[in-house]
């Protein structure tokens, strides 16, 4: 499902045969190669191979509960970020400024340009806030222990995540605000975010964010769930990772996945096709607890996206498909749910 370009395989193919190249055929010879190479890399044609990061079959791993403990290890840092943003259905004059809690890995340097980060955005759940995940700025938490322990172990790349919240000064409707929070994303968040902290997108024009999008992920927790369902089937063309965990698609009203799943999958699969991206632009990793309310919504709506599968591939690793579905068996509608499933989901994501 992933891809790299014909001109990279190449490259690594010559560079995996100049030895008996240089033993076996003549300077002529390995000449031509390098002049049919250097014609074939001009071509922008992409050919699906295998990812550059390859995981094992891995549905679902055991976290080590040690990232807990203190111990001498690289630790990222906690910071606030402010942002003004509009009514996200209006937009209007008046402007709101809001907050987002962002974890910096060890190592970042706002002087230093040239080294770029892959982002994830990412939503709390009903009555909560950016410091659900966080606490605050400059604060320890659990989970910017566990990104630490994952950084340090080379279980993912370093990375920055962007805790954001859907509550407006302007609107009290929880799924309203849920729903439309993707248009203060793409107008206002990331424009703002992206500027100042060193993603891949080249510039923060909505073609400098749109060709950056295999670097961003959005993801979230219960009412998160339900906004990164509802950012997934508007901006697909600038976010190819998404992340919800124990909750459902709300397009369709709430809980809607659970009690209209077929027609919930399908409305998700007509948001594909009507973006022109198919089953190998996007991955979706999903998660819930074995005892989490929300379970109970999540997978009808996961077994009847599984059945359009020429949309969702189900699957174990994302060489296999874009799809997975990752179960913490003895997992309730809490942090240790969403902890247990970024930990096996993040390490995938980004290419
Ligand atoms: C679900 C999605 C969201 C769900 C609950 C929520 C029980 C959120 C509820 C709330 O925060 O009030 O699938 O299932």
């Amino acid at each position: 499902m992933k891809k790299i370009n014909l001109s990279a395989l190449i490259t690594i193919v010559l560079l995996l045969s100049g030895c008996a190249v240089n033993e076996n055929k003549t300077a002529t010879t390995t000449q031509t190669e390098i002049v049919t190479a250097n014609e074939i890399t001009t071509t922008e044609e992409e050919i699906p191979i295998l990812p550059e990061r390859i995981y094992p079959d891995n549905a679902y791993k055991e976290l080590d509960r040690s990232f807990l403990e203190e111990k001498e290890i690289d630790r990222g840092t906690v910071v606030k970020f402010t942002y003004e943003t509009k009514d996200n259905l209006g937009g209007g004059d008046t402007t709101y400024e809001k907050y987002a809690l962002v974890y910096l890995p060890a190592g970042y340097d706002e002087n230093d340009t040239e080294t770029r980060y892959n982002v994830m955005y990412f939503m709390h759940g009903g009555s909560d806030s950016p410091n659900w995940f966080l606490k605050g700025e400059g604060k320890k938490s659990q989970f910017a222990y566990l990104f630490d322990q994952m950084i340090a172990d080379g279980e993912m790349e370093p990375m920055i995540l962007c805790f954001v919240s859907y509550y407006t000064d302007y609107r009290s409707d929880d799924t309203q605000n849920c729903l439309n929070f993707h248009n203060e994303l793409i107008n206002d968040l990331i424009p703002a975010f992206e500027s100042k902290y060193h993603t891949y997108a080249e510039d923060v024009t909505p073609e400098g964010i749109k060709s950056s999008r295999l670097h961003r992920a959005f993801g979230g927790f219960s009412m998160g769930a339900v906004t990164t369902w509802a950012t997934f089937e508007n901006r697909l063309d600038y976010i190819a990772y998404y992340l919800p965990v124990s909750g459902d698609c709300w397009a369709l009203g709430g809980t809607a996945g659970g009690y209209r799943p077929d027609e919930t999958a399908l409305h998700l699969a007509e948001a594909v096709k009507n973006s022109g991206y198919t089953a190998e632009d996007f991955y979706i990793y999903t998660g819930c607890g074995g005892n989490d309310i929300a379970k109970a919504n999540l997978e009808p709506q996961v077994e009847a996206m599984k059945k359009l599968d020429d949309t969702f591939i189900l699957c174990d690793n994302f060489a296999d498909g874009n799809f997975y579905h990752c179960l913490y068996e003895g997992g309730g509608h809490d942090k240790n749910t969403v902890m247990h499933v970024m930990y096996n989901g993040l390490p995938k994501m980004f290419g």
